[in-house]
């Protein structure tokens, strides 16, 4: 198998939970590679994930995937883009899609436009929601042959994203490569997400909240497992092809819910059951067949309750990180009736 390694990578959405590990992990992991990230600093991205890395190998440049010119000028430079950046969060979709629409999709097309120009190698970070949901007592999981059907507003930019990326590939031969992830946690999660809004409800005096019945399954996977899944993607993946990344971690909210009180030493009942999300995708479940036989990809960290207790650590430990947006984000949350 032909391996590339870049030398120079442009990251967007480096700011993010995923983007930030995914540059940690780089500079951690692969000594000779340059790194630039490219991130907004929406409410969702934090300067702070990307603290005391090394200026020799690493800039920053705040700035919006939209912006055709700067764009441009970046992709002069780099000889790869990992593409992070979006508007992540299910919740916020359904109350206001633009946004979505603007980044997900338009800001995809503008970097794709540059990458075609300047011949940079291009992969895109996705979703398994693209796939929409399995039923509970479904056989079988998601696998790269699987129909798109995204459920949501948030899924559907996500999966019109992925078809632009398909697109440029066959139509101008841009080097491209697609990975579809499953729910990543672990530290610098935005407390909007299921996993820190529990922990740091718990944290700051208030009840974890539930959705509907509790049943969702979410098919969960440490983000440590995702960067070094999209590093070998990126370095010793097929052009055009899309890779599925997975760990084998399906639970149900419930059970994850429970799993957190009883880690915090709380009662299995001290949460509050809220309205559902609308149009509540069921489950997802990964096979990652693909990533693992063509590529030889393992994941490292699988013992759920150990990252849990690593991810809780972590919110204890750096109070201010979270602290400062937690109120704002609740009183969201509650105008929702969630
Ligand atoms: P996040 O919300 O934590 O971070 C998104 C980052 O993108 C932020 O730093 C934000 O400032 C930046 N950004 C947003 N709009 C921008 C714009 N117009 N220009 C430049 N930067 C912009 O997201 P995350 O959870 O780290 O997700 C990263 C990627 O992984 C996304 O593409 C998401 O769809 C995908 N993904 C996430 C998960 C998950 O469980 N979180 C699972 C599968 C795939
Ligand atoms: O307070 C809550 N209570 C609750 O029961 C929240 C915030 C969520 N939930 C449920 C909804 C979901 O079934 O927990 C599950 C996980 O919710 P989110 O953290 O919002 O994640 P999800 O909607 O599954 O999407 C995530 O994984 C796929 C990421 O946010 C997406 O960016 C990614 O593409």
């Amino acid at each position: 198998m032909d391996s590339y390694i870049p030398q120079h990578i442009l990251v967007t959405g480096g700011a993010g939970f995923m983007g930030s590990n995914f540059v940690r992990w780089v500079l951690a992991h692969q000594p000779f590679v340059q790194i630039t990230v490219l991130d907004k600093l929406t409410y969702a991205g934090n300067k702070a994930n990307l603290a005391n890395l090394p200026e020799s190998r690493f800039s920053f440049v705040r700035g919006d995937i939209c912006d055709v010119a700067l764009v441009d000028k970046l992709f002069e430079k780099v000889d790869a883009c990992v593409h992070f950046a979006a508007e992540t969060h299910n919740d916020n979709a359904i109350v206001s899609s633009q946004p979505f629409i603007r980044t997900n999709v338009e800001g995809t097309r503008v970097l794709l436009e540059a990458a075609r120009k300047h011949n940079v190698r291009f992969h895109h970070i996705s979703t398994d929601e693209v796939y929409g949901d399995l039923a509970l007592d479904e056989p079988g999981k998601i696998t790269e042959a699987t129909p798109y059907c995204p459920s949501s507003p948030y899924s559907a930019s996500k999966a019109a994203s992925d078809m632009l990326v398909r697109a440029w590939f066959r139509t101008y031969g841009v080097p491209v490569t697609l990975s579809n992830c499953s729910n990543n946690y672990g530290p610098y999660q935005h407390v909007e997400k299921f996993i820190p809004r529990q922990i740091t409800n718990l944290l700051s005096g208030r009840r974890p909240k539930l959705y509907g019945d509790g049943l969702h399954v979410r098919d969960w996977i440490y983000v440590e497992n995702h960067s070094s899944a999209v590093w070998e993607i990126l370095t010793k993946g097929r052009l055009g092809e899309t890779y599925l990344i997975g760990a084998n971690g399906e639970r149900n909210n419930l059970e994850v819910m429970r799993l957190i009180l009883k880690l915090m030493g709380k009662k299995s009942d001290e949460f509050d059951w809220v309205r559902d999300r609308p149009g509540h995708d069921r489950r997802y479940a990964i096979d990652a067949t693909k990533l693992q036989t063509e590529l030889g990809w393992q994941p490292s960290h699988t013992d759920f309750e150990e990252g849990l207790l690593s991810t809780i650590q972590w919110y204890k430990d750096n109070q201010e990180w979270w602290a400062s947006g937690k109120q704002a984000v609740e009183a969201a949350y509650e105008n929702q009736g969630q």
